[in-house]
Parts: structure tokens; sequence; C-alpha cells
């Protein structure tokens, strides 16, 4: 579904003419290629402030520094949107750059696979890569070629490959990790509100009733919205926790309520409680009159539900259902968050759906304390929606088979006309299967770690294998996927760059510099932005530092419901806002559709109606359980930074399984033991832990520890590729699997 907002204001707006603002540009003197002359100021003693790396929370970090040494890792109790608070991986961050052990600093090509890469200077590292692009493009196609990156890259990054690869390189092939993570959520928010993006704030959880957490360990995966979350229950006992996950997670053990519903069952279990609350009447009829469309075929569809059916999909105790009905059929401001119980799933964007579909049946969005509310994963996953850097988006929450804009977007890039493809190019699993099939020659990969965290990441590690180029941008090295590069691009990291993100309640925060990167790793925007001059680009591409990035890419989202016009770099250098923020004097947006006008062609929101199907892969006789995958609160991914940091690998060393007491029993699993979890596509190597909080039936294992760990401990040998058949998000909630405990015993 395409967005509908009004696009003539912006068609107006001088986008190509920018005041250039050269005053924090710095060069030091040893440096006299012109390639090297745009560098970021070096810092000695100072404090700054930057965005966490790690999750979506998007928590603002003071940083004290002494010769290129964090000294002090602090959050001010002034400053949003964590007022102080920290969880253990943020607070943790000096120990990062205690050395520079494992960082990648200086470029590198490897003149053949399996030889360890040479040291190259940056004029080289960028022309090879150039040359490498457009030979491949010459050879066998414009869509030969492919990006996939990263909801960890800032603002400015995701603008320049975006406009590099989508407007100048002619290929749509650009997705990201977001497709893993985020996908789901954004068809979700589009189908029903017209536009992505969350129509509630961080403040919100000061005002609500009850809140409905599925799908999300925010306990251990968001630990400081839950704190906050904590909080607001213990002023106010009324307040309701509701924590729907097959797991008896750290979240559940805090909530009111845990229902521990049978993997992927969320849509007949939200449809349950709708059609529950709509029997008894509780509909906000002057709401959804008003404010919305397709509500009698929402009706009709749920009251053709069988209760019983529904109830043996979830396989629940009806009690529950009961206790929850309760809560809500009282006006309670009911705020909904979700993650990736809901959304990495075949039926993700479904599951969005319903939920949302039920704060439209109650009316609960658009006024404080109510709202669905989907938690970002990364910590700037929103700001590159917002860029539109998954295969089918563009700048400001356009799309590329919209005519009008793509016609906006040449202009503003000053591309021919029909220079950008209308058709959506290759999501992330597909884009890795056509590098197995050798249809895609060229991968850049930027701040992600494909050979760890694809699904069935045998493809993906095939893809990389097979394809005549692999740019792997990154500030570690070794990683799991450095191992295919060709080239080795190494990146500066937090803390050494500056740069802009939005956290998960739209807030845009700017983060200072404060370090000095090691060797030559330079912000990924400015190597990307090199790649492009040494394209034959220049004039295009003619950004010094990333404050004309921002200024380039924020005229691009005027008119736009997600518009940071009003973003100033004056502005976002003292202050964080949340958009829209329409011009310089506005003061940001909390809540969006307050007076519930939405982005869909009538403005009104849209009722749908899912049916609940079960996960793509079976359980049968030869695999009997089921598995899920996500992450512990105390590691980050595939570990290159939080696996170094002593104090966060202590708490969980190495990959672990959990059990239920009877399937133990049953497959001869002793507590402690290593055992193979054996799927359809591969196994994975893990210590059973044996306990009651996961379900009988289902088994769960992080999915942090890829081959550099052990060759045999990645989750993703034997996670399953099948994805949503709208936002493609792969299931990695679910895949069929057996217990193999007789050999490879460590
Ligand atoms: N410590 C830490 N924090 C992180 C990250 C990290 O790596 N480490 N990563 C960040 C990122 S990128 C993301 S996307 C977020 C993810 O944050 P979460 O979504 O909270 O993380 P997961 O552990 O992947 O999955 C959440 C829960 O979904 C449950 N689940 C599985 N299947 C189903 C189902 O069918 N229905 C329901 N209702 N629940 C189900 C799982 O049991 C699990 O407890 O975390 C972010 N925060
Ligand atoms: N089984 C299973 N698999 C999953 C998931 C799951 O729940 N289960 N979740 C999926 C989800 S939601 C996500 S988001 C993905 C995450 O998976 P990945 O994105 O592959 O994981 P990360 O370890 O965060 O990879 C980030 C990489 O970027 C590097 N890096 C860090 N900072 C910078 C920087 O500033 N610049 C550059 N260039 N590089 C940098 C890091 O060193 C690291 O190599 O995993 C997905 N895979
Ligand atoms: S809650 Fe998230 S953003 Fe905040 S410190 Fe922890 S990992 Fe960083
Ligand atoms: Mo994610």
């Amino acid at each position: 579904m395409e967005g509908s907002w009004d696009l003539r204001h912006a068609s107006n707006l001088p986008f190509f003419r920018f005041r250039r603002q050269r005053t924090d540009f710095a060069c030091r003197g040893e440096v006299t290629s012109p390639l090297r002359q745009i560098m970021e100021k070096p810092v000695e003693n100072s404090t700054g402030k930057a965005v966490c790396p790690y999750c979506g929370v998007g928590c603002v970090i003071r940083a004290t520094v002494q010769d290129n040494q964090i000294t002090r890792i602090s959050a001010d109790d002034d400053v949003a949107p964590n007022y102080g608070m920290l969880c253990p991986k943020g607070a943790h961050l000096k120990q990062v750059f205690q050395n520079h052990d494992g960082r990648l600093a200086y470029p590198m090509i490897r003149d053949r696979r399996g030889e360890p890469p040479r040291e190259v200077s940056w004029d080289e590292a960028i022309a090879f890569t150039a040359n490498r692009l457009r030979e491949i493009q010459l050879a066998h196609g414009k869509d030969s070629i492919a990006l996939y990156g990263s909801g960890q890259l800032d603002t400015e990054t995701s603008y320049v490959f975006n406009k590099l690869f989508k407007g100048f390189l002619r290929t749509n092939n650009v997705d990201t990790n977001s497709r893993l993570c985020m996908s789901s959520a954004v068809v979700g928010y589009m189908q029903a509100f017209g536009s992505d993006g969350p129509p509630t704030c961080y403040d919100d959880i000061q005002h609500a009733d009850v809140f409905l957490i599925i799908g999300a360990n925010m306990a251990a995966n968001h630990p400081v919205l839950f704190q906050m979350i904590r909080k607001r229950r213990a002023l106010d006992p009324g307040v309701r926790i509701i924590a729907v996950d097959p797991r008896r997670t750290k979240t559940a053990d805090f909530s009111d309520i845990h229902v521990p519903l049978a993997p992927g069952s969320d849509v007949a279990f939200l449809q349950l409680i709708a059609k529950r609350l709509l029997t008894m009447g509780r509909v906000d009829s002057r709401f959804i009159r008003r404010s919305t469309e397709n509500f009698s075929a929402y009706e009709n569809h749920l009251k053709g539900l069988g209760e019983d059916a529904l109830l043996a999909a979830c396989d629940i105790h009806p009690a529950r259902i009961d206790e929850i009905v309760e809560y809500l059929s009282k006006p309670s401001r009911l705020l909904s968050f979700y993650c990736q119980g809901t959304n990495q799933s075949t039926s993700g964007v479904d599951k969005n759906v319903a939920l949302i579909n039920l704060h439209l049946q109650l009316g609960e969005i658009g006024r404080r304390g109510a709202g669905p509310f989907s938690l970002t994963g990364q910590p700037n996953a929103m700001g590159g929606r917002e860029v539109g850097y998954l295969a089918h988006q563009l700048p400001g929450y356009r799309v590329v088979t919209n005519d009008m804009h793509r016609a906006y977007l040449e202009g503003a890039w000053r591309v021919p006309p029909g220079s950008i493809d209308p058709k959506p190019g290759l999501t992330a699993v597909p884009m890795f299967e056509a590098a197995a099939e050798g249809k895609v020659r060229a991968l850049w990969i930027a701040c992600t770690n494909p050979a760890v965290s694809m699904p069935d990441t045998k493809v993906s590690q095939e893809g990389l294998r097979r394809a005549d180029l692999v740019i792997v941008q990154d500030c570690y090295y070794p990683t799991e996927s450095t191992e295919y590069a060709d080239v080795l691009l190494p990146a500066a990291q937090w803390g050494e760059k500056r740069g802009t993100m939005t956290n998960s309640e739209r807030l845009v925060v700017r983060s200072d510099q404060f370090l000095t990167p090691p060797g030559e790793a330079k912000p990924d925007w400015w190597i990307f932005t090199q790649v492009a001059r040494a394209m034959g680009f220049k004039r295009n591409f003619d950004f010094y530092t990333p404050e004309e990035v921002w200024d380039e890419y924020r005229m691009l989202t005027a008119g736009t419901p997600c518009d940071q016009m009003g973003m100033t770099n004056e502005r976002l250098a003292k202050t964080s806002l949340r958009w829209p923020c329409p011009h310089p004097r506005h003061s940001g947006t909390a809540r969006r559709y307050v007076r519930t006008k939405f982005f869909t062609d009538s403005g009104k929101a849209q009722f749908k109606t899912p049916v609940y199907q079960p996960p793509d892969e079976n359980v049968n006789e030869e695999f009997p359980l089921g598995l899920t995958t996500g992450r512990i609160e105390s590691q980050w991914h595939t570990r290159t930074r939080t696996g170094k940091v002593p104090q966060l690998v202590r708490r969980d060393p190495e990959p672990f399984v959990e059990i239920h007491p009877d399937d133990a029993v049953e497959n001869g699993v002793q507590d402690g033991e290593w055992i193979y979890l054996v799927g359809r596509r591969g196994r994975c190597y893990a210590r059973a832990r044996v306990t009651e909080t996961i379900r009988r039936g289902l088994l769960f294992t992080p999915f942090h520890w890829g081959d550099l760990f052990h060759a045999e401990t990645n989750a993703n040998y034997v996670t399953n590729p099948a994805f949503d058949p709208v936002s493609k998000q792969p299931e990695l909630k679910f895949c069929a699997v057996r217990i193999e405990t007789d050999n490879g015993r460590s």
C-alpha cells in the first residue's frame, strides 16, 4: 500500500540549494591526497554524548574522555529519553574501548580468497571498490550488484548509500537487516494508518493503565523502557502488565498475567480477545464511525470465528483470556509493546494488523497512554526506514512503486527521469539466494554480519563465497563475514564520528564524536561518499561533513509523515526532537493521530481481516520439537562488541538451549549437557538448560554465537528462511528440530 500524503508543498522546496557549513571541517597536516582531506576532527580531552549503539530505546550516554580513552560512562538525569538510566550493555561501553584489539583499522584487499588480506591506502581501496562495481554492472547488468546494510548505521550513511544505489547505480537491490527485524511492523502500520512509524511516545508509559507486551522480552532487550514500566506500576498499583510469550521470560516474571501461547498463534489470541470484547459491546463506536473504515467486515469476520478453535490454536488456559478480557472490559488506556515474537513470522504482518485492529476497536490510539507501540530493535532502524533503506522504499517514507515519489527524488537528486527503477529490489533472503545462484555478483555488506544472522546461514555463506566481489565495511576484524571479503573498509564506530539516529519513539538525536578512531578508520557516510565520487558522481556527492548530508536529507522529508524539515543542524546540536517537526520553530510531536487523521487515501484507519495461519514448518515424527530463537540481556547479536566485555561474557559465556523438564526426560537430556539440535537444513550445538519457564514441545536458543566461537554453535544453521508473503520478513521464531545427544560432546 502506498502513502498518499500531500507532496505539493514538498515539490516546491529548493531541495538542491543548500548552504554549506564547513566551520568544523578539520584536516590533519600530513594528509595530502584529496581523498583524505575530508577527516573528522581529532579529539583529546572532552566529554560528549551519543546514542547508545545497542538497542532501539536510544538511551543518550555521556562519555568522559582523557587521552582518547573513555574514563567514565554516565547518563544525565535531565536528558531524554532515558533520564539517567542505562542497562548493563550501555553502562559497560567503556570496556569495549579499553584496547583496539580486533579493530579493523586499515583498508585491506584480499588478492585471493582464503589468503590473508593486505593493507592498502584508502585511495587504493576506494578506486578498487568503484572500478569493480562498475565492471560487474557493465558485464552483468545493473541488478548484478547489491547492498546489505543495517539499522545500526546512522541516518546520514543510509541516505548516502541509498542515493548512490537507487538514484545513480539505478538498482533497488538495497536491503538491510531491518528486513529480519522491522519489516512486518512497517507493513502493519502502512496497511492500517497509511504511514510507517509509531503513533506513540515514551511519555505514554506514564499514562497507560494496561500494558500488553506481546512477543517482546523487554526486561532483557529494551531494559530501560521496561524499567519505566515497572516504575509506573510502582507508583500506581492499579496498573496491569500482560506478557504474551511462549516462554516465561524475565518480562513475564514481572507481569501480572503471563500468556504462554503456542508459537505463532498471536493472531488467534488477539482475535479471541477482540471477539470476546466485541460480544460484550466493548467498541468505541464514535471513534470507529469517524476515523476508521471496514469495521463491519471486521465485525462479521470476528463473529464468524469459533472461540474454541481460536483457543485451541493458542493452546492456553481459558482463564488467561477471562482475566485479560476483564482488564480490558473497563475503559482503560491500553499501551501495547511488540517486537520479534510478532514480526519474525510468516504471518508477521497479520499479527501486527490483529493488534492494531484491537486498538482501533477500543479507540485506544491517538490519546495519552494508548496505542500500538512497535519496539525498534536497533538504534537507528527507525531512521533507516525514514531514509528508505529497504528494497521498496525511498527517502521520506516514499516507495519506488509510486510514480510521483520516484519523480520527486529524481528531481531532487538531479538524475534523468526514469533513473529510479519502479520495481522493488531484492529483499534480504532472496538477495543472498540470488548471490548463491550466481545472479548477484557483487555484495556490499555494511555494519551487519550476515554470515551469522541470516536464517539458513549456509545459503548466505554460499552467496558470500560465490559472489565475484564482496565488500565488507565493519569496525571489527575478523568477523564471520569478513572472512569472505575481497575488500575490507574500516569504519569508525560509536563515539568516533558524528551522526544522527531516530529511536523507537521518533526522537531524533545527534551524536557527538569524542574519540579518535584507530588507524585509518573512517565514518561510514564518508566511505560511501568517496566511492560515489570515485564512480564519477562528484557533484552529486559533494559532502564534506555529516551535517551537509543531514541538510540535504532533511529537506526531502518536508511535507511527508516523517517530516524533519525543522530539525536544523543548529537545533540538533543542542536538543533532540521527535518528528514530525516541519519547521525550525516547531517543538516536535509527542503523539501522532491525535486529531485522528490518518495517511490513508480516505484519511481513515483501516480495519483488516487476517486469518490465523500456523508457522510455515510442522513438527513431525522426525522433527518432533519446535525451536524458537532470540536474545539474552548480556549479549548483542553476533557479539563483535559485547563478546569482548568480560563483565557481560561472564553472565552467559556460551550458547544454551532451554528445554522443558518433561521434554528433557523424554529425550534423555541432562541439565548442562551439550546437545545437538538437528533440523531440516542443518544442526547447531548448545548446552541444555532444563527449565519450566518454557512450554512443553518448544526449545529456545539465542543466536549470538557464530562460527568464530565454534564451528557449530550458530542457531541459524537450523532456522527457516520462509518469509511473510507481504513483508518478506523471515520466520526466525519457529522451525522443527530433533535432539541428538550421542555424538560430538565437548
Ligand atoms: N540484550 C539485547 N538486547 C537487544 C538485542 C540484542 O541482541 N541483545 N537486539 C535488539 C534488536 S535488533 C531487536 S530486533 C530486539 C528484539 O527484541 P525482542 O523481540 O524482545 O527479542 P527476541 O528475544 O528476539 O524475541 C522476543 C520474544 O519473542 C518470543 N516469541 C517467540 N515466538 C513467539 C510467538 O509466536 N508469539 C509471541 N507472542 N512471542 C514469541 C520469544 O520467546 C522471545 O522471548 O532487541 C534489541 N535489543
Ligand atoms: N536466529 C535468529 N537470527 C536473527 C534474529 C533472531 O531473533 N533469531 N534476529 C535478527 C535481527 S532482528 C537482527 S537486527 C539481526 C542482527 O544481526 P547483525 O546485523 O548481523 O548483527 P550485529 O552483530 O549487530 O552486526 C553488526 C556488525 O556491524 C559492526 N559494526 C558496529 N558498529 C558499526 C559501525 O558504526 N559501522 C560499521 N560499518 N560497522 C559497525 C559490528 O562489528 C558487526 O559486525 O539478526 C537477525 N537474525
Ligand atoms: S536500554 Fe538499550 S539503549 Fe539503553 S543502555 Fe541499554 S542497550 Fe543501550
Ligand atoms: Mo533487530
